[in-house]
């Protein structure tokens, strides 16, 4: 048994979309982001702080997307066509980037708090200016690597595209990545795969709208 737990645009996103790459039979659970549903106690007996993703594999369970990522190569990407597994050429520098992907969402979280669930008059300009700030920074180290590259491995797309991938599409809800070149051809590129749109919300109004370069 194979089943993800999931919110649309969340973090889960990452784990939705690399499970539609790797094309294999799994059960989706899709809540709607709201503590009515995740911090019900039935929820709560899965993950104890009602926060997504959430895999559960047989009697294995994971709720951190970079392990979730890891374990789906691991155990269904014998080939490596999407991990690049211990002794591979490039299983350290897939390793920075699954877990760099958190480095970057985790600005893009702070600004969800801020812009979005708090409470207006909680919300502080400061907070938000230095989170933008710290998001960019992190997007520019992207822009850096990602020149004269078509994916973040040398080798081509890896699992690891989807990790950082979705933290671009988080990320651009809330600074104006236009400006970093390379970072919006490599995401117009992600956007175009099947996957990718099969992980995006079904609601949203304009999700395959191309970002002029
Ligand atoms: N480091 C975790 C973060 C998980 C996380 O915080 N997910 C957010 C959604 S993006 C969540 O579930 N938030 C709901 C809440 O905190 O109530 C991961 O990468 O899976």
């Amino acid at each position: 048994m194979l089943k993800l737990y999931h919110c649309p645009n969340a973090r889960s996103m990452r784990s939705l979309w690399l499970l539609y790459e790797l094309n294999i039979d799994f059960e989706l659970v899709e809540m709607p982001f709201d503590q009515k549903y995740t911090r019900s106690p039935e929820y709560l007996s899965v993950h104890p702080l009602g926060r997504v993703p959430c895999l559960v594999h047989d009697q294995t369970t994971l709720y951190e997307s970079g392990a979730i990522c890891q374990y789906l190569c691991e155990t269904f990407d014998k080939e490596d066509k999407l991990g690049r597994s211990l002794g591979h050429k490039e299983h350290a520098e897939w390793l920075q980037w699954l877990h760099y992907a958190e480095t970057v969402a985790v600005h893009g979280a702070s600004l969800v708090q801020q812009n979005i669930i708090i409470a207006e008059e909680l919300r502080s300009p400061v907070v938000i200016k230095l989170e933008s700030r710290r998001l960019e920074k992190a997007i520019e180290v992207l822009n850096d690597h990602l020149n004269g590259r078509e994916y973040l491995l040398e080798s081509g797309f890896s699992a690891v595209d989807t990790a950082v991938g979705y933290s671009i599409h988080m990320g651009s809800m809330f600074i104006k990545i236009s400006e970093y070149k390379n970072v919006v051809s490599y995401y117009n590129k992600l956007k175009n795969r099947e996957a990718f749109r099969k992980s995006l919300p079904k609601d949203v109004n304009d999700p395959l709208e191309e970002i002029e370069v």
